[in-house]
């Protein structure tokens, strides 16, 4: 009776499978619709410290179209205010420098937005940003439709496989 009943219900289990299967599926043409020349990679953030106030988001933008393009800005439900900032030395010292123009991304080439460089400050968090807990940004470009990401929050004190530290101040790209 009791193996009867067993039966019936991995019965039950294998005949909804496919149920479920199809309603995932219909979220694909979704994925699919934003067309674009920009692609983008890598979106991901460091963790910020309680009380830290800002955080920095980072991510690979490659322009496919024959046109140069410009990040112009980017916003995010988080925070009102989302920057483009720039790092360069001043003396001895490492400063953050706001890029009001936003970040040229020549036809056919790959921008990083790393540790140490390019990067999106998320400024006046009212709340940290947290491990595992994805970041949403709208990135805007001056020619290219707005992309909708994910920054994949990593640890405080990440860094991308690919940046290495360097000193003085080689952090624009050359092709
Ligand atoms: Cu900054």
């Amino acid at each position: 009776m009791l193996m009867r009943r067993v039966t019936l219900l991995i019965a039950l289990l294998l005949m909804s499978t496919p149920l479920v299967a199809a309603h995932h599926g219909s979220d694909h043409s979704e994925a699919m619709a934003g067309h674009s020349s920009i692609e983008v990679t890598h979106p991901w953030a460091r963790a910020t410290p309680p009380g830290a106030g800002a955080g920095g988001g980072f991510v690979t933008l490659t322009n496919h179209g024959d046109k140069d393009d410009t990040l112009v800005g980017a916003t995010s439900p988080l925070t009102e205010r989302v920057e483009i900032h720039m790092m360069e030395m001043h003396g001895d010292v490492m400063r953050m420098v706001p890029l009001p123009g936003g970040i040229d991304i020549p036809a056919g080439e790959t921008v990083t937005l790393a540790p140490g460089g390019l990067h999106l400050m998320f400024m006046e968090l009212a709340s940290p940003l947290v491990e595992g807990q994805p970041v949403p940004v709208t990135l805007e470009f001056q020619h290219a439709e707005p992309i909708q990401v994910k920054l994949q929050v990593l640890p405080v004190g990440a860094a991308l496989e690919s940046s290495h530290h360097q000193s003085g101040h080689g952090h624009t790209t050359h092709n």
